[in-house]
């Protein structure tokens, strides 16, 4: 059914976590699995450190610079505001996205580091809204085991058990989570799962929406 307004859009899909949680690992997986299928689909990250306001903020997450904490925030939330109408476009053509962190990384770190959260979420208000958020559930101590911590600026221990508070306080209805101390193949079989009826109620039409509920 091609004919209407929303009816045929892609969703928009979101994995967030704490870092090593896998979103890297299993947004790849998931692109594989919907075009698989024949859904035509994009991974997108955020940061997006191609552009130049990513540049700055790829720097500062290396600790190359120093930026206040609000500075960075607003550049965090610049980086998701220079791809608003091109993400809104792809998904009115039918592409679904499946994105690599977006606005609850962008409040969940700024708010981890102490900053009102009501005071991080306006700049993310009139963002497009996930029809999913995929949430990659694990504890901090289990992350900091893979892969090695220590090579960028949030990657300390205490700092993340923060970040899973500040991500706990903004679950809503799009919210799922996902054990993510399972075998890599068992959740990449969950987020299929629960993704694909995400997809098909976005063909049906349910319609855009906008941050923040
Ligand atoms: N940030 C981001 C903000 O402060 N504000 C914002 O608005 C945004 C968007 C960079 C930082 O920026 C902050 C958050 C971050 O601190 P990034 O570039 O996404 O964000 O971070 P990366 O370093 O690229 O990614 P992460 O460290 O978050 O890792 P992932 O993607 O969660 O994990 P992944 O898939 O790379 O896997 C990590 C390791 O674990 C293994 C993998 O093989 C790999 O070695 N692994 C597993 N091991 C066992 N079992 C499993 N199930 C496994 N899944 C993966
Ligand atoms: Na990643």
């Amino acid at each position: 059914r091609m004919e209407g307004g929303n009816e045929s859009r892609g969703a928009l899909i979101v994995l967030e976590g704490l870092d090593r949680s896998g979103k890297t690992s299993q947004s790849s997986r998931l692109l594989s699995s919907l075009e698989g299928l024949g859904y035509s689909a994009e991974l997108w990250r955020f940061p997006d450190r191609t552009t130049s306001v990513g540049q700055m903020i790829s720097a500062y997450l290396s600790n190359e610079s120093q930026l206040d904490d609000r500075t960075i925030h607003l550049l965090f939330s610049a980086n998701r505001w220079e791809k608003r109408s091109l993400m809104e476009s792809k998904l009115k053509s039918g592409t679904t996205l499946i994105v690599d962190r977006y606005s609850y990384s962008g409040v969940a770190f700024s708010s981890a580091k102490g900053l009102d959260v009501e005071w991080c979420k306006a700049p993310e208000i009139g963002l497009l809204a996930p029809d999913l958020v995929l949430y990659l559930d694990i504890p901090p101590e289990k992350a900091a085991e893979r892969g090695g911590y220590g090579g960028e600026r949030y990657e300390r221990l205490e700092f993340q058990r923060k970040v899973a508070q500040c991500y706990h306080a903004l679950r809503d209805p799009s919210w799922k989570d996902v054990n993510a101390c399972q075998p890599i193949e068992d959740i990449e079989r969950q987020l299929r799962e629960i993704a694909l009826d995400h997809v098909t109620a976005c063909k049906i039409g349910r319609p855009l929406s906008n941050l923040w509920l």
